[in-house]
C-alpha cells in the first residue's frame, strides 16, 4: 500500500511503508504486540483555506479565548522582530526566535493544564510569557544581568522558570526530551496527575535523547507529549536530508506509540491535536508523538544567514501559510478583528519591551561572587576559599 504524505518543506512523496491509517479522532494510543500502533498519515486540520473552521474537528474555543491566543502570536512575532534589531545594534549577544512557528508553541502550551510542565527547546519564549512569565525577566535573560533568572550563567534566550513549570532550555540538541519523559515517570509513580510536553525540532529526531526518550516513554507508558516541530531546516539541513523516512511521525511506529501529523500553522489544529493527546496521557494511555507541519521564516538564529542554503522562493511559498496571517483572516471575517487593535497590540508591545530594555540595560551584572551560589545547598570550604580569594582581587573591585 502507498500513501501519499504532504512533508513540511512543501513536497509531496510517496510512503513505502504500510501504516494503519486513522482518523484523528479514531486514533488510539498505545500497541500490544503483534498488532501496529495507531498513527495518522492524514495532516489534521481545522482552519480552511477560505479562513472558516470545519465543524467536524473544531475545538469549538470561546471567542474571547481565541483572540487572546491571537494577542499572544502577535506579541511573539513582535518581540522576535525587535530582538533582531536589538542583536543588530550590537545590545544583545544572540536571539533565537519562533517567527513562522507561533501556532505550534502557542497552541500547544494554551492546550496544556496549568498542572502540565513544559520541557522546551529554544524557540519556546512565548509559551513562557503565556505561562505568566514577566516580559522583564524574559528580556533580563537577553542581557545575562543580575535580574536574570538564570543570573547570567547561560546564553540569551536560555531561560528556565520552576514557578511556571517550565525546565530549562539546555543547548545540546534533545537533552530536554529526556528529562521530560523522566520528569513524567517520576510523576506517575508518585500518582501526581500532570503530563509533560516537550519541543524540539525535527532534526532532534537524529539524537540519541529522542530515541532513549521515545523508547522509554512508550514502554513505561510515561505521560509525555513529544511536539516535533517540523520547520523543514535544521540549520543547514533540510528535513529531507534528516531522515529515509517519509513523515516524521511514522517513527512512532517503530517505539509502538500513537503518532499524529498535524497543521503546525493552524493553532486550532495544534490546540485539539494537544489537548486530545495530554487527555490521552492523562488518562493512563501513554505518550504521543506529535508531528506539526510548520517553516522556519527566519534564519536559524542571529547567527545564521539562510540565504547561503535555501532559496528565496521556497520561504516565500510558505509566506503564504503564515499562522500570524491565516489567524488574523479567520478573527477579522468573524468580525473579531480591526486594524485598530492590530496597530493597538503592536504598538503595546513594543512599549512594553522598550521599557523592559531600558530597565534591563541599567540593571548591573549578576556579582562576580554569585557564580559561587545555587550549585550546594550549603557551599563546602574549598568553594568558600575560592569565593573569598577572588573577591579580593582587583577583578572584583571594576567591572566584570
Ligand atoms: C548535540 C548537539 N549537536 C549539534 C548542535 C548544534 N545545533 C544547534 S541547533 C541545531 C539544529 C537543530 O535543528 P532542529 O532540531 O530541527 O531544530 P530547529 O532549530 O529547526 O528548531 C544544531 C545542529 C547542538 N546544539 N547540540
Amino acid at each position: 500500500m502507498s500513501n501519499s504524505v504532504l512533508l513540511g518543506i512543501g513536497e509531496t512523496k510517496t510512503m513505502s511503508a504500510t501504516p494503519t491509517t486513522t482518523s484523528h479522532a479514531a486514533a488510539e494510543s498505545g500497541a500490544r504486540k503483534g498488532e501496529p500502533p495507531q498513527v495518522s498519515f492524514d495532516v489534521f486540520r481545522v482552519l480552511r483555506d477560505d479562513g472558516t473552521l470545519d465543524p467536524a474537528t473544531d475545538p469549538k474555543l470561546a471567542d474571547e479565548h481565541v483572540v487572546d491566543l491571537y494577542r499572544s502570536m502577535v506579541r511573539t512575532r513582535v518581540i522576535d522582530e525587535r530582538l533582531v534589531v536589538l542583536q543588530r545594534q550590537g545590545r544583545i549577544g544572540f536571539h533565537i526566535g519562533s517567527l513562522g512557528e507561533e501556532a505550534t508553541i502557542i497552541g500547544s502550551a494554551a492546550a496544556a493544564r496549568p498542572q502540565d510542565w513544559i520541557f522546551p527547546c529554544y524557540r519556546e519564549f512565548g509559551a513562557l510569557l503565556l505561562r505568566g512569565m514577566p516580559l522583564q525577566r524574559y528580556v533580563d535573560n537577553m542581557f545575562g544581568n543580575a535580574n536574570d533568572p538564570v543570573r547570567g550563567r547561560q546564553m540569551p534566550d536560555h531561560y528556565t522558570g520552576r514557578q511556571y513549570k517550565f525546565g530549562s532550555v539546555s543547548s545540546p540538541i534533545g537533552t530536554q526530551i529526556t528529562q521530560a519523559v523522566g520528569f513524567a515517570w517520576a510523576a506517575k509513580m508518585k500518582k501526581d496527575d500532570l503530563a509533560t510536553l516537550t519541543y524540539f525540532g525535527e532534526g532532534a529526531t537524529s539524537s540519541n535523547e529522542f530515541h532513549c526518550g521515545m523508547n522509554f516513554a512508550a514502554v513505561f507508558k510515561a505521560p509525555t507529549i513529544f511536539l516535533c516541530r517540523n520547520n523543514g531546516w535544521a540549520i543547514s539541513v533540510p528535513a529531507s536530508k534528516q531522515s529515509a523516512s517519509d513523515t516524521f511521525a511514522e517513527k512512532a511506529i517503530a517505539y509502538g506509540m500513537r503518532g499524529v501529523r498535524c497543521d503546525g500553522n493552524d493553532l486550532f489544529a495544534v490546540y485539539a491535536t494537544v489537548r486530545d493527546a495530554i487527555a490521552r496521557a492523562a488518562a493512563g494511555e501513554g505518550p504521543t508523538l506529535v508531528e506539526l507541519l510548520t517553516y522556519r521564516l527566519s534564519g536559524h538564529s542571529t547567527s545564521d544567514d539562510p540565504k547561503a542554503y535555501r532559496k528565496e522562493q521556497e520561504v516565500e511559498g510558505w509566506k503564504l501559510k503564515d499562522p500570524v496571517v491565516r489567524m488574523r483572516a479567520y478573527l477579522q471575517k468573524k468580525g473579531l478583528w480591526s486594524e485598530q487593535k492590530q496597530a493597538q497590540v503592536e504598538e503595546e508591545t513594543d512599549a512594553a519591551l522598550k521599557a523592559c530594555v531600558k530597565a534591563a540595560e541599567e540593571t548591573p551584572a549578576p556579582s562576580l561572587e554569585s557564580m559561587f551560589d545555587d550549585v550546594f545547598a550549603e557551599m563546602p570550604w574549598h568553594l568558600r576559599e575560592q569565593r573569598d580569594e577572588l573577591l579580593k582581587g582587583p577583578r572584583a573591585k571594576g567591572h566584570h
